[in-house]
């Protein structure tokens, strides 16, 4: 029965014009997945103040189901201690609020089958707005408009990136991609797993690809957006490849990072800067993923796979020739370093790739020698992706096991998710930990994929990843862009910075709490607590810049939820 929540409003007014208001807005004790919950989904919100009762309550202020509180348990990670309010047995879909003992209410929340659909399809849509060397029109951008920058048709051979046939100083094309981030450069090493993450989902996922609508000047070209979208990039990237011995530049940069001005206003010199073997190799991996994929996605796109063969086939040999060339800054170059010195990962990643689109024996070989511990991936532990890759073909390469490598991993987050007082499977709070998070979910889904019996539980830890992103987290905050109640507002990115507009660009995850650079503000205001150490300061650039590699497992993710 439901019942009229006069009684409950009135009380609240009485809370909020009391002496001891609440350090912050009373919506923040009550941390909900501001987008909210599929219907048959678990459902649970955390309260971080005391709290006896709770109510669900529809926008006619109906209560639709009432529960008690539980008991409350300390997160160590948050420095605080948490109770759930748990709901799971609403099921009808619509808006609701939560109210706490008839005096705190949360930010509203979804029930439904779609919740996600706005943040997948902005998602996808911040990719389109970093693109470089074009403008974004007013049809696609709408608010967002602005004009080209970086055209990248004339960027320098930098001194570390000279040889023989192109001396320090050639000039060189290589326009297109996405600037990596908040800041305005071209990364291939990040580029490579952010490549490789889009077209995983685009081929997992063909149905949620087919039918994801994002309004990019591609769109209806035959071709699902998704992959318009990441082919922007990946053409971009078979151009930092020298075709005369192979060999892969590292970035395409300025010299130092630019200031926060809008891409046509830059004027600083570009480079491509040193070759290296992180970057041949992702390179080679991408691009042989991309050679044995696309021809499935349609047709027209064989050319592009044909010459993505090629520039696998010349960046795997180069990296024969040098094994071992690791890439640091030069002298003269501050920009993203990007930096690696364990390169077994890439070596098994793109030995892998190579076996799976060109099946000589040679790489399934070489794969052998590089057989690690990778656990979950990211921009500098690839190893991941090669189980990812095996399981995605259903096969696997001569002495892999790679669905008990993948499970090993998925069990042991499943342990830490049932353990955790939030349903949380991250451990830690490094730099970009929000994409932690989410490339769990991405070895969850793909796991979910490969093995029928573990899939339902999976995904309903992956359903609380996503909880965790979009407000269930311990500084109540929707970590996307433009979604949800309390979305970032200042974020590290140049565009968002200097465009006037005071929302920032949509649709970007920000990169969440990070304990390895608290001082990014200069003097620390940030939380000393890991998963409290988080701020919406523009200064903030090791929690709150946004980068391609971070959006493309949250797009993975939401495109697995979809599905
Ligand atoms: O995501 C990168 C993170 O893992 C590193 O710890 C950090 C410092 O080296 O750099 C991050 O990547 C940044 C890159 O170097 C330049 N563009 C912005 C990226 C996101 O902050």
């Amino acid at each position: 029965m439901k019942k009229s929540l006069l009684a409950l409003t009135a009380l609240s007014m009485a809370v909020v014009s009391c002496k001891h208001i609440p350090r912050d807005a009373p919506e923040r004790f009550i941390q909900v997945d501001q987008c909210g919950y599929t219907p048959e989904g678990e459902k649970m919100a955390l309260l971080s103040v005391p709290g006896k009762s709770f109510a669900i309550v529809d926008e006619q202020s109906n209560v639709v189901f009432e529960g008690e509180v539980s008991a409350p348990q300390y997160w160590a990670d948050a420095g605080d201690t948490v109770r759930q309010i748990v709901f799971t047995d609403v099921k009808t879909p619509g808006n609701y609020k939560i109210v706490v003992d008839g005096n705190m209410e949360s930010y509203a929340f979804t029930i439904g089958d779609g919740v996600y659909t706005d943040a997948l399809r902005a998602a996808v849509k911040a990719l389109y707005y970093n693109r470089a060397s074009m403008a974004i029109d007013k049809a696609h951008g709408g608010k967002w408009a602005r004009p080209a920058g970086h055209p990248d048709t004339c960027i320098l051979v930098h001194k570390s990136a000279a040889s023989e046939a192109r001396p320090e100083g050639t000039v060189l094309s290589s326009p297109g991609g996405w600037y990596d981030a908040g800041d305005y450069n071209k990364y291939i090493v990040n580029s490579s797993i952010t490549t490789y993450t889009l077209m995983l989902a685009a081929k997992m996922y063909p149905e949620v690809a087919q039918s994801l609508n994002v309004g990019i000047p591609e769109s209806g070209n035959g071709l699902p957006d998704l992959v318009n979208e990441t082919l922007y990039n990946l053409r971009w990237m078979l151009t930092m490849q020298d075709p005369n011995d192979g060999g892969v530049y590292h970035k395409l940069t300025t010299l130092s990072f630019e200031g926060f001005i809008m891409p046509a206003d830059c004027q600083g010199t570009r480079y491509v800067v040193a070759k290296g073997t992180a970057a041949a190799l992702d390179l080679a991996a991408t691009a042989a993923f991309a050679a044995r994929s696309l021809p499935l996605v349609s047709e027209a796109l064989n050319p592009l796979a044909d010459s993505c063969r090629t520039v696998a086939l010349n960046a795997y040999a180069w990296a024969e020739k040098n094994p071992n060339v690791e890439f640091k800054n030069p002298e003269d170059v501050s920009t993203g370093e990007y930096g690696d010195s364990k390169l077994d990962d890439e070596w098994l990643w793109a030995s892998t790739e190579m076996y799976l689109t060109f099946g000589e024996e040679k790489y399934a070989d070489e794969a052998q020698k590089h057989k690690g511990n990778y656990g979950v991936p990211a921009w500098g532990d690839v190893g991941m992706l090669a189980y990812f890759s095996m399981l995605a073909e259903d096969c696997c390469l001569p002495g892999f096991d790679a669905l008990a490598h993948v499970s090993a991993v998925a069990d042991t987050l499943l342990d830490i998710e049932a353990k955790s007082p939030v349903k949380l499977s991250l451990g830690f709070y490094d730099w970009g930990s929000n994409s932690s998070v989410v490339n769990e979910s991405v070895t969850k889904l793909v796991l979910a994929s490969a093995c029928a019996e573990k899939a339902s539980a999976l995904k309903a830890s992956v359903a609380n990843d996503l909880h965790y992103i979009f407000g269930r987290n311990a500084v109540g905050y929707s970590f996307v862009t433009g979604i949800g109640s309390r979305p970032p507002m200042n974020i590290h990115h140049r565009p968002s910075s200097a465009d006037r507009i005071d929302e920032p660009v949509p649709g970007f995850l920000v990169g969440g709490p990070n304990t390895i650079q608290p001082n990014d503000c200069g003097v620390s205001t940030r939380s000393q607590y890991p998963a409290a150490a988080y701020g919406d300061q523009e200064c903030s650039y090791s929690t709150n810049e946004i980068a391609i590699n971070w959006n493309a497992p949250l797009i993975f993710a939401l495109m697995g939820v979809a599905e």
